[in-house]
C-alpha cells in the first residue's frame, strides 16, 4: 500500500546511549546493511531489518557495563576496557559477531581474553550473565537518570551514593527541597536545569521518535502480509503522515477472516502485552519499548476508507467530512454514502485515492494530512509535487574520525557511492567543538588535500570540502573569513551558549547568515525531541535573513532533530529560501537518515526544486557558490 508514495521505511538512527554521553556521535541502536554497491539511487531499497543481536546491541551492553562499573566505583582502567570494546565493536571492519560467535578474535587489538569470552557469549546466547547480574544491583529507575539531560554517569554516582537518588521521582525530591543545590559539583542552576528536564520529559512520557519504531512498523508490516487471510496492508496514523514523533503504531489490514488475523497478531513473537482484543480491533504494547499498537482488520470494501480515516489528522478528517456534505455525502471509516438515503448507495471504490477523486480533489499525500491549507489547495490544483528519496543526488554535514565521526573520508565515499549518490559534503566540526576534537586551521587545510588527493581517483562523484562552523556567542565565526572561502561550502552551527535571549540568539544566528561565505545554517534551533527544547530564537526573523542574503537552511534528516521543524518550511519557501536535506552523518550508517529527511520536507510541502541536494554534479557547484559570487 504503501508502494508509489516513495518513502517505505528503512533506518539508522543516533541512539540515546551516544546522547547520554552528550556528543553528537553516532551510535546507532540498529544497524542497517548498506545496500550493494549500484550507480543508480538506491535509497529507498534500504529498509530497517528486524533486531538482531547485531554488533550495535552488542556494543550497548558493553557501554553500560562500564556505565555501572564507574557507578559502583570501581578501578578506571577496567570500565575503559569495556569502552574501548565497545567502541571496537562498533568500529571493526570484518563481521566481528560471526568472529566472537566462533571465538575467533585473537589478535584483535584491545580485545583481551575476559573481553573475547563475554563477546562469545553474546554472540552465541543474546545475552550476557556477567551484565545481567551487573545490572540486578541497581535499582530499575536508576537507568531513568541517564536520559534525564546533564547527567552522565559521574553526577549520578553523586546523586546515588550521597543522596540516596535512585529514581526519577527522587530526584525530583532532592531538587526541590535544596539538597542538589548544595551538593559539590551541582549548584542552584544544575538543580533548575535539572527540574526543567524533569518537566519536559515528563510533558513527553509515552511519545516516540520515529527512528525508534521504525523497525517495529516494518517487522509487523511483514508479519501482517505473511498471513494467508490478509489482502491487503498499511500502517496508519501518524507514522504514515511521517510526524516526528509519535504515540502509537496504527495498521489496517483487509480480510474475511478477521478474527483469525486479529489472534495472529495478539499472539504474535513481537507482542509483550494484550491490551484490546476484540472482533476488528487488537490494541497491543510490543516488547520492543513498550510501544503501543492498534491493529484493526476490515473487509475489503472497508479497507481504502478505514484507512483514510485512521491515518487522520483528526483534522484534515474533520474538514474532509465537511467537503463531504457539501457534496452530498456521509464519509466514515467504512464507507462513503449518499447523505440521502433514499439514493442508490455507491459503487465500492478501490483505493484510498479513489475518495479523494470522489469529493472532486486529487489524491492528497498523507504527509499533507494536517489540515494546514492542503484540502483547498488541492481544490484549487496547487498541491506541491513533493519530493522524494530518489531525487537527492547528494547531501551536506557529515562527518568523519577528522572530529567526532566513525568513518574515514574513504569510507563515507564509499558509502555515499553505494548509495548511488553523486557527490557528499564533507563538514566536521570546528575548533571551538573541541568536546567533538573540532579541527583547527592545520588540521582542515590538511582535509582539504585529502578531499582533492581522493577526488582525483573519482570518476562521476565528488567529495565537497566544507566546515561545520561554529557560531561564536556573539555571531561571529570560528574560522576567518580567508580560511572559509578556502573551502566548497560551510554549514554554520550553534553548539553552545544556548540559553541566550531570544533577541541575542536571533540577533547572533542572523550576524552569521550575513557572512558572506556561510552557505547554510545547521539545525536552526538545536532542539532534540523527546529530549532537549529548542532554543529561543525569532524564527521568521531568520527567514527573512536567509532570503535576504541568499543563505539555505539545512533540513537536518537526524531523526532526533528534523530541525528546522516541517511547521516552517511553507513560509521559507514563500520567502524563496532554499534547504538542503542533511543526514549529519557520523558513520556510513548515519546516511541512513535522509529518510526522516525526506519525510520532514515532504510534511513541510517541500518539491524538488527547493531542495538543493536534488542538483546532479555539475549543477551544485553553482548553487553553493550563489551567495559568495
Ligand atoms: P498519535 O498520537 O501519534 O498516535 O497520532 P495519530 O494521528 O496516529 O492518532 P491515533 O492513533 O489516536 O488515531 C489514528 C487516527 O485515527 C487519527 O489520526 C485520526 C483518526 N481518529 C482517531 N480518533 C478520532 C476521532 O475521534 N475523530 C476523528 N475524526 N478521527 C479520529
Ligand atoms: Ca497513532
Ligand atoms: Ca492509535
Ligand atoms: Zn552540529
Amino acid at each position: 500500500m504503501l508502494a508509489g508514495e516513495g518513502w517505505s521505511a528503512f533506518a539508522g538512527a543516533d541512539s540515546v546511549c551516544e546522547l547520554m554521553r552528550g556528543g553528537e556521535g553516532g551510535c546507532y541502536s540498529r544497524i542497517f546493511k548498506l545496500g550493494a554497491p549500484q550507480r543508480r539511487i538506491n535509497l529507498s531499497s534500504l529498509l530497517p531489518r528486524p533486531q538482531m543481536p547485531d554488533r550495535e546491541a552488542t556494543a550497548a551492553i558493553l557501554d553500560e557495563i562500564a556505565l555501572l562499573m564507574e557507578l559502583k566505583g570501581e578501578n578506571p582502567f577496567k570500565t575503559r576496557a569495556y569502552k574501548t570494546g565497545a567502541e571496537i565493536v562498533r568500529t571493526h571492519s570484518g563481521d566481528i559477531m560471526k568472529l566472537a560467535a566462533e571465538g575467533d578474535l585473537k589478535g584483535i587489538k584491545g580485545i583481551g581474553d575476559a573481553l573475547a569470552q563475554k563477546l562469545n557469549e553474546i554472540a552465541t546466547t543474546e545475552k550476557l550473565e556477567f551484565h545481567q547480574n551487573l545490572r540486578a544491583e541497581f535499582p530499575e529507575g536508576l537507568f531513568d537518570l541517564f536520559e534525564i539531560q546533564g547527567l552522565g554517569a559521574k553526577k549520578i554516582k553523586a546523586l546515588h551514593d550521597k543522596l540516596a537518588v535512585s529514581s526519577i521521582a527522587d530526584l525530583k525530591t532532592v531538587c526541590e527541597d535544596g539538597r542538589v543545590a548544595e551538593l559539590s559539583g551541582f549548584g542552584k542552576k544544575t538543580a533548575e536545569k535539572v527540574l526543567e528536564a524533569i518537566a519536559y520529559r515528563e510533558s513527553n512520557a509515552g511519545r516516540f521518535r520515529q527512528n525508534e519504531v521504525a523497525a517495529s512498523v516494518e517487522l509487523i508490516e511483514e508479519f501482517l502480509r505473511a498471513h494467508p487471510h490478509v489482502s491487503r496492508v498499511s500502517v496508519a496514523g501518524s507514522y504514515r503522515r511521517g510526524k516526528e514523533t509519535l504515540h502509537d503504531l496504527d495498521f489496517i489490514v483487509a480480510t474475511k477472516k478477521p478474527q483469525d488475523v486479529l489472534d495472529a497478531f495478539v499472539s504474535a513473537d513481537f507482542v509483550e502485552k494484550i491490551v484490546v482484543h476484540g472482533k476488528t480491533k487488537a490494541s497491543v504494547h510490543l516488547k520492543d519499548q513498550g510501544i503501543p499498537a492498534d491493529l484493526r482488520a476490515v473487509d475489503n470494501e472497508s479497507f481504502p476508507f478505514a484507512l483514510q480515516y485512521f491515518t487522520g489528522s483528526k483534522e484534515h478528517n474533520v474538514a474532509l467530512r465537511g467537503r463531504a456534505l457539501k457534496h452530498g455525502f456521509t464519509l466514515n471509516e467504512y464507507r462513503l454514502a449518499p447523505t440521502d438515503e433514499s439514493a442508490a448507495p455507491l459503487e465500492t471504490l478501490p483505493d484510498e485515492a479513489d475518495i479523494y477523486h470522489k469529493l472532486g480533489l486529487p489524491p492528497i499525500d498523507p504527509a499533507l494530512r494536517e489540515n494546514t491549507g492542503e484540502i483547498e489547495a488541492a481544490e484549487d490544483g496547487n498541491l506541491p509535487n513533493l519530493v522524494t528519496l530518489e531525487n537527492l543526488r547528494g547531501t551536506f554535514h557529515n562527518h568523519t574520525t577528522a572530529s567526532d565521526g566513525k568513518a574515514s573520508l574513504a569510507e563515507m565515499a564509499a558509502a555515499a557511492q553505494d548509495l548511488g549518490l553523486q557527490y557528499l559534503g564533507i563538514a566536521d566540526h570546528s575548533k571551538a567543538s573541541f568536546q567533538a576534537n573540532g579541527l583547527d586551521e592545520a588540521r582542515l587545510e590538511k582535509q582539504v588535500e585529502e578531499i582533492a588527493a581522493l577526488n582525483a581517483g573519482f570518476d562521476d562523484f565528488r567529495l565537497f570540502s566544507g566546515t561545520e562552523c561554529d557560531i561564536l556567542k556573539d555571531g561571529s565565526l570560528d574560522f576567518s573569513d580567508a580560511t572559509l572561502a578556502s573551502l566548497d561550502y560551510v554549514v554554520a552551527s550553534i553548539h553552545n551558549a544556548f540559553t541566550l535571549s531570544e533577541k541575542d540568539m536571533t540577533a547572533r544566528i542572523i550576524r552569521a547568515i550575513e557572512n558572506p561565505h556561510v552557505t547554510m545554517l545547521g539545525h536552526l534551533t538545536g532542539r532534540l525531541l523527546l529530549k532537549r527544547e529548542p532554543y529561543a530564537v525569532d524564527i521568521p526573523a531568520v527567514i527573512e535573513a536567509a532570503a535576504a542574503t541568499g543563505t539555505i537552511i539545512e533540513l537536518n534528516a537526524s531523526p532526533w532533530r528534523l530541525d528546522m521543524d516541517w511547521r516552517w518550511w511553507k513560509l521559507a519557501k514563500e520567502k524563496g529560501v532554499k534547504t538542503s536535506i542533511n543526514p549529519d552523518a557520523h558513520s556510513p550508517e548515519g546516511l541512513q537518515n535522509l529518510f526522516y529527511g525526506v519525510r520532514a520536507a515532504r510534511k513541510g510541502w517541500l518539491e524538488r526544486s527547493d531542495v538543493i541536494n536534488c542538483l546532479p554534479l555539475g549543477q551544485i557547484e553553482a548553487a553553493l557558490a550563489r551567495k559568495c559570487s
